[in-house]
Order: C-alpha cells, then structure tokens, then sequence
C-alpha cells in the first residue's frame, strides 16, 4: 500500500440478469474498498454492444475513486468484487454479469501482463469516454484531451439514463 492519495477512475459494466442492478451494486461495493473513497459516479448509459452484436445491450457507468492502493491491489480488489458478481467469462467479448475496468491511475503508464494503463481500448469506446466526460470534463488521457477524443466520437448506440 502506497503512501499517498491516488485518483483512479474504474469503467463498470453489464448485459445480463439485471444489468443495472450488478452495476448499482458494484457502485456500493466501491464505497467499501479498503482506503479507498468513491468521489463521483457518472450517469447509467445503455450501450449497443462492442463486438458481438448477438448479446443483450450493455448498462455501462464510471465511477472516480481516490485510494491509497497501489494500481495492482486495486485491481485485486476489482476482480473480487466481479467473482462476488458470479462472472463467468462465458466468450473472448461475450456476456457478462460485471466488468470492473481500470481505466487510469493518476497519470500512470503502465504495462505489465495484468495491467495496462490506460486501459488500452477505452479511447476508442463511446461507452468509456461520454460517461468520463460527466464526471471528469477536463481530463487529459496522456497527451489527449478528453473533450477532443469525444468531437470524433459518435454516441448513436449511446442512451443516458
Ligand atoms: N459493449 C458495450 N456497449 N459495453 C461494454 O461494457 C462492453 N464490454 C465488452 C465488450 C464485449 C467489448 N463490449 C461492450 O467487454
């Protein structure tokens, strides 16, 4: 555990047995991480799936955290609560109960073969970048700002909640 505050935003998402109530549930089970806050939580948006489109529409939300874990015990503690969520990982981009992303880590860049920050995919996926922007308008993500990654992105297959 690291001495300082950390800031980590963490995308959270759904498409089956209730959707909105795994990531309902998964927002109170931030609030109770050790030495960890949860600052902010973006709108719920309902999402067209990434990928195979012959799956259920997605419930996809951010939440910010501030925490004194270091990246990798945070993500410890991430993959627990999907385990809680009795995920299954049925297909590579299929259905899932709950994903807990991280997405950044203060300003870190990392890549070790269980994490890599930023989360790689995420500045290619509206169902990442508009629920940031409500909580976190002037992010940058490394050189990029986020309000400029979201002027090419189109939010069609996006619905807030
Ligand atoms: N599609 C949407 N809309 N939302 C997700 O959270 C999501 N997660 C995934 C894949 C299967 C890539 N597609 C998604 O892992």
């Amino acid at each position: 555990m690291s001495e300082s505050v950390h800031h980590a935003y963490i995308g959270l998402g759904s498409n089956l047995n209730g959707p909105r109530q795994h990531v309902e549930k998964a927002l109170i089970n931030l609030q109770y991480l050790p030495v960890t806050t949860l600052v902010a939580v973006s709108p719920c948006y309902a999402s067209k799936p990434v990928g195979p489109q012959d799956q259920p529409d997605f419930i996809n939300a951010v939440a910010r955290v501030d925490t004194r874990l270091s990246p990798l015990a945070l993500l410890d503690q991430l993959q627990a609560l999907e385990q809680q969520h009795r995920r299954r990982r049925l297909r590579h981009w299929g259905p899932r109960t709950l994903d807990l992303d991280l997405l950044l880590f203060d300003d870190l860049d990392l890549d070790l073969p269980r994490l890599t920050l930023p989360h790689p995919a995420m500045q290619e996926r509206a169902f990442v970048l508009f629920p940031l922007a409500d909580i976190a308008p002037e992010l940058t993500i490394g050189a990029t700002r986020l309000k400029d990654l979201l002027l090419h992105m189109k939010d069609d297959d996006l619905q807030r909640l």
